[in-house]
């Protein structure tokens, strides 16, 4: 932890990847965890991705609503509390985050890059057009409908096969190729193009810092990884 402290003092830019796991803490489960009860037995790359949507709207849409209601339910963690604290000590901080929750800004993230997009959005699935979420649509068996074209609507994430929103891409790119120390926190890396923002770091000189409690295929490219939970990780890197 003294080497990663040392590392971080002697940074000029900074900037973070984070994933599931640094929600993990505050009760919203990973990505990858055993789907909990009814959900067990469906597969999360199916339920998120066009093709799940089309099959079973009602599937997805019950799906999406029981996350969101975790999600605000959910409290951001010391993890989330400490990275929103880089961003006022470290002016050029960026943080990019795989996560589709807004833990990192109830935290007090400013400018938050979300690679997939927000599960508290909403968009119709054949126009486009945003569309804000009513009360009794929380517990509809089918996903709403557009008032402007009659379209399903959908939660404004990035579901497999999709491109990532272009804006987001380009700025998260843009930050690891400028950043001369890249934390990468609470991600398997098995997702791409997210998980390939660390080897772009790397490629433009940077130095990467993992903290995990479990090795991955990101671990080999890190100068040092801390191996536990994020929420006690984060602070202790700052000296909060
Ligand atoms: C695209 C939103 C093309 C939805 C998500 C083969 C090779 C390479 C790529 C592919 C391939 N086959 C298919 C692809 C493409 C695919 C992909 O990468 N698949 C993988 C599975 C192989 N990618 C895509 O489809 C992407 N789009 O490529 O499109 C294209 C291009 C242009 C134009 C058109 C099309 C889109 C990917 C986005 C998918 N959407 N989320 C939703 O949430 O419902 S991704 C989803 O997984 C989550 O957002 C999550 O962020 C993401 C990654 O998971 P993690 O965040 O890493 O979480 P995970 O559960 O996996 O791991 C948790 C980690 O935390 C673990 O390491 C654990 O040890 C750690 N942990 C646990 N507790 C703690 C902790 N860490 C710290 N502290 C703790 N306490
Ligand atoms: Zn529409």
């Amino acid at each position: 932890m003294d080497a990663a402290r040392e590392m971080l003092r002697e940074a000029a830019a900074v900037a973070c990847l984070t994933g599931a796991g640094v929600s993990a803490e505050s009760g919203v489960p990973t990505f990858r965890e055993a789907q909990t009860g009814l959900w067990a037995r469906f597969d999360p790359e199916r339920l998120a991705s066009p093709q799940g949507f089309a099959a079973d709207p009602g599937l997805v849409w019950r799906w999406y609503m029981e996350r969101l209601t975790g999600v605000e339910k959910a409290l951001p963690n010391r993890g989330h509390l400490a990275l929103a604290q880089m961003g006022q000590r470290w002016p050029g901080f960026r943080l990019i985050t795989q996560n589709v929750d807004d833990l990192h800004e109830r935290a007090g993230c400013a400018d938050v890059i979300h690679l997939h997009g927000r599960i508290a959005h909403f968009h119709c699935n054949r126009c486009g057009t945003v569309y804000r979420l009513q009360a009794e649509d929380r517990r509809a068996s089918q996903p709403p409908r557009c008032a402007a074209c009659g379209g399903a609507v959908r939660p404004s994430v990035v579901w497999f096969g999709e491109g990532l929103p272009t804006d987001a891409l380009a700025a998260a790119t843009d930050a690891v190729i400028h950043c001369d120390l890249l934390l990468v926190v609470g991600t398997s890396g098995l997702v791409y193009p997210a998980a390939g923002l660390p080897a772009t770091a790397k490629r433009a000189g940077s130095r990467v810092i993992e903290i995990n409690p479990e090795p991955g295929p990101l671990s080999p490219l890190a100068d040092i990884c801390l191996r536990g939970p994020s929420g006690e990780m984060l602070p202790q890197l700052l000296g909060t």
